[in-house]
């Protein structure tokens, strides 16, 4: 059993607080051990609140003193919190603790990275700092005071007095606690300013270690394309003189969006040419963007409770894929949001960890930053403003902001402010809050008399606790081409409301070709029987890129299960399709580069478990290395003139263009390289002047069984850069050729740079392996074993992380009674181990189900 009695909490049972803050004062005198907290807390009765004792939350804190209204009190302490006699009226709450923030490795709370402090609060972390009610619905207006002789002290809101030793902050604007932050370091900042549309000047900063100063000018310049694109597509301006990024390297999650003071794991926003690869850029753009719009979706309105975690997540993640695709391609974002969305969100809307993207019980609210509730969470939101079109959707957005600035809120008010916008009934679209699972839309078409119908039904399987679904809303959109290629009718959004519905399309000559999903426009798998004919046709002459990227991802899992199923051949027509791809110079190498990519392993695994048949992920890392041999050999006249034409000259950019040249180099160079033996990557890693390039060959290198040399050139070139090192700690774990998988991770923790503790670094060398489908999954179980053992290791220090990677054993059910047997074993021997978090129990509790 965990250490902390496992407590369910329900959504059901939400009840107000006890009282309202009318403002809260803090003093930190840091110290690594012994840091002190002096809080003074400002409450007055909530008298909407039903009756309750006063309780404030509070953990691993040692109370020194505790006062109201200026006069000494002994509260009664238990492990998760405080409760006290309180006055009727208003009172003051004061209280001093001591935390030891040098011991907290869960970074959670205030801890210690590389000597800097800072903290990470959401979503409960601000209960390890002081005792406070800390829950999203409290609000309050803050004024701190650090204590330190570190040169650099830092909280939330505008600057107050300052001077040698000592800073203070007041931060005008109502916040829940997890959005506190603390910073006190030897830092160096990156300095620019921001006017905003109404005049006001902000003073941006970056601060960073020394030494990473040089890797702050692209996070800068993504920061004020963020606030200019959220003045002019949402109307929304920053709100206080300043605003300050900090960059740590020790950080459990990717940023944080504490109000005026976002923390930023290193990885997320420091970046450099040389050391960033064109997906960093990318990513680090996505991430300032995605942690600067929370300010109007989370920090001016948040959340009432963790189970509306998703109006904050689910919004600002459908804002930052906006953004990214005005900043870039619209066509290409949608692909790698989808490829995404199925990579991480499918699997587990499909395994034991589904849950609803507002779920309505939780045990660690930790593990519930999900795939589900940010990225199902954002494709509800693209739903629902398909079905409502873009002006409603934007003057829904203008009354959410006008009605629900400074509250805490919750799905249901989201989902009113579009009923009252548009006078919709949005009762059945809601659905798509409360059910799991991943809806399977079926249709098959009939032609007759100029009359072209598409019949659809929709049925999700059961997820835990779900056993029976109803019907959604499905807006499907769906366009028409003639056999010419022709469009004969454009996108239009058919509304699927039944379970099973039909639809159609008169006035047509010819039998048409449907184009059905296009941009994905609702997270469902779609199931329809067509010919290799047909999707060589859509890849070739669909008018919408994700469907035309979609017929090309079809075929190429056509070709892969009857290779894995009938041992068919591959099939040419598919090999015949790619080279028309890459032949056609009016598509974009970035979109030419994608059609290239091949299905994950992973991805293969759930479509064979999807259609009855055991998976075995050695027969599928071989299937998949068949078919990329045959490819190379039928496109090689192809290869070289497609790599040359698409090298880049000149300083390197990171912007789109250059970047999609670069994807689409990388992909033939991946071709090559299976013809050439390495040749070419080699020539290539001895010329990169930036990481993509040189990152790009060596993985080609170890993709087949090379690169020994360039691998250990390339960390005698970037043994000081721990982000640079991450990478090359994840592509040997993660490129390893399955039967090594194991042993070379294994390896990889012995190396004196595997720093355990720091997150990013585990993530690059035990993730890589979970990512390995067939190296985690060797028959051996040593991959199984190896993966538990460090999960069992990492647990005592940080829970969270470990909670999180449990996730790599959530698809056991998939595989034979071998593999089965091995998982569930490891499975139930981290769920035994003594003192096991309760983050990581729950996972594992919740992986293994009542069945195993
Ligand atoms: N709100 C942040 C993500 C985040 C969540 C939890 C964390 O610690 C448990 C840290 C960060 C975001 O969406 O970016
Ligand atoms: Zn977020």
């Amino acid at each position: 059993m965990p250490s902390t009695t496992e407590q369910t909490i329900y959504l059901s049972d939400y009840k107000e607080f006890s009282h309202f803050i009318d403002g809260v004062e803090l003093t930190f005198q840091l110290s690594p051990t012994k840091t002190r907290v002096k809080s003074k807390i400002h409450f007055r009765p909530n008298p909407k609140a039903p009756e309750q004792a006063f309780f404030l939350h509070g953990e691993h804190l040692k109370l020194i003193s505790a006062h109201i209204d200026g006069v000494k009190i002994s509260p009664t302490l238990t492990e998760t919190g405080l409760t006290a006699e309180v006055p009727n009226g208003p009172f003051i709450f004061e209280a001093e603790v001591e935390i030891s923030p040098e011991t907290n490795t869960a970074l959670e709370g205030l801890y210690m990275s590389n000597g800097m402090y800072c903290t990470q609060c959401e979503a409960e972390g601000f209960r390890k700092i002081t005792y406070y009610p800390d829950r999203p619905d409290v609000m309050a207006t803050f004024k701190v005071r650090v204590e330190s002789a570190l040169p650099v002290l830092l909280s939330n809101g505008n600057s107050g007095t300052s001077d040698e030793g000592f800073a203070e902050w007041h931060d005008p604007w109502p916040k829940p606690a997890y959005l506190f932050a603390l910073v006190a370091g030897d830092l160096i900042a990156h300095t620019d300013s921001f006017t905003t549309k109404s005049g006001k000047d902000v003073a941006l900063n970056i601060y960073v270690r020394p030494g990473d100063e040089d890797k702050c000018a692209f996070g800068m310049g993504a920061l004020k394309r963020s606030m200019r694109w959220d003045e002019d597509v949402y109307g929304r301006e920053y709100d206080l003189d300043i605003f300050n990024i900090v960059a740590v390297d020790d950080f459990n999650m990717g940023a944080m969006e504490n109000k005026g003071l976002n923390i930023f794991n290193s990885s997320c926003v420091l970046a450099s040419p040389e050391t960033s690869t064109d997906a960093n850029f990318e990513r680090i753009e996505g991430i300032i963007a995605h942690e600067y719009f929370h300010n109007w979706t989370g920090n001016r309105i948040t959340c009432r409770d963790w189970f509306q975690l998703c109006l904050k997540e689910g919004l600002t993640v459908f804002r930052d894929q906006q953004f990214t695709g005005d900043m870039r391609s619209h066509a290409v974002k949608r692909i790698d949001d989808v490829i995404t969305l199925r990579a991480r969100q499918f699997r587990e809307d499909n395994g034991p960890l589904a849950h609803p993207v507002r779920p309505e019980s939780f045990v660690e609210i930790n593990n519930f930053y999900t795939a589900t509730v940010y990225d199902k969470g954002a494709e509800v939101i693209g739903m629902l403003k398909r079905l409502v079109g873009d002006e409603n959707y934007k003057r829904a957005l203008d009354l959410y902001f006008g009605r629900h600035d400074g509250d805490a809120a919750t799905i249901d008010d989201w989902l009113k402010v579009f009923e009252d916008t548009t006078g919709r009934d949005l009762t059945q679209f809601s659905k798509w809050y409360s059910q799991a699972g991943t809806p399977r839309l079926s249709v098959t078409d009939e032609f007759s008399d100029g009359t072209y119908i598409l019949h659809f039904k929709q049925a999700t399987p059961p997820t835990p606790g779900q056993p029976v679904k109803d019907p959604r809303v499905i807006p499907i959109a769906v366009g028409l081409l003639n056999p010419n290629g022709d469009e004969v009718r454009e996108t239009c959004i058919l509304e699927m409301t039944e379970a099973e519905q039909s639809f159609r399309f008169t006035g047509l000559s010819t039998k048409p070709i449907p184009s059905i999903l296009r941009a994905f426009s609702a997270p469902v798998i779609l199931e329809r029987q067509s010919s290799t004919k047909e999707r060589a046709f859509l890849l070739a002459h669909d008018t919408d890129p994700f469907n035309k990227w979609e017929a090309g991802r079809a075929l190429a899992k056509e070709t892969l299960v009857a290779m894995l199923t009938a041992d068919a051949p591959v099939n040419s027509d598919f090999l015949d399709a790619l080279a028309a791809v890459l032949r056609d110079e009016n598509l974009d190498p970035a979109f030419q580069a994608l059609a290239l990519a091949l299905p994950s392993q992973d991805d293969i695994a759930q479509t064979l478990f999807d259609v009855g048949v055991t998976p075995d992920p050695m027969a599928i890392y071989t299937a998949l290395e068949t078919l990329s041999q045959s490819i190379a050999q039928h496109l090689q006249d192809l290869l070289p003139r497609i790599y040359a034409a698409n090298h880049v000259e000149g300083p390197f950019s990171s912007e789109a263009a250059p970047a999609g040249k670069r994807a689409l180099q990388g992909a033939v160079l991946g071709l090559i390289s299976r013809l050439d033996g390495g040749d070419q990557a080699r020539a290539q890693y001895t010329a990169a002047d930036n990481m993509t390039q040189q990152l790009q060959a060596l993985a080609c290198l170890l993709r087949i069984d090379r690169g020994q040399t360039e691998l250990a050139s390339f960390e005698t070139q970037w043994a000081q850069d721990r982000l640079v090192m991450d990478k090359w700690f994840g592509l040997q774990s993660g490129l390893a050729a399955p039967q090594k998988a194991a042993a070379i991770t294994e390896t990889l923790t012995k190396h004196a740079a595997f720093d355990w503790k720091n997150p990013n670094r585990f993530r690059a060398a035990l993730g890589g392996l979970t990512a390995n489908t067939a190296g985690f999954h060797a028959a051996d179980g040593a991959g199984y074993k190896l993966v538990a053992d460090w999960l069992i290791k990492l647990d005592a220090a940080n829970p969270q992380t470990t909670a999180r990677m449990s996730t790599a054993f959530d698809s056991w059910r998939r595989y034979d009674a071998g593999r089965q047997g091995q998982m569930i074993e490891q499975l139930k021997r981290i769920q035994a181990t003594p003192n096991l978090s309760r983050d990581t129990h729950e996972m594992v509790t919740r992986i293994l189900g009542s069945d195993a």
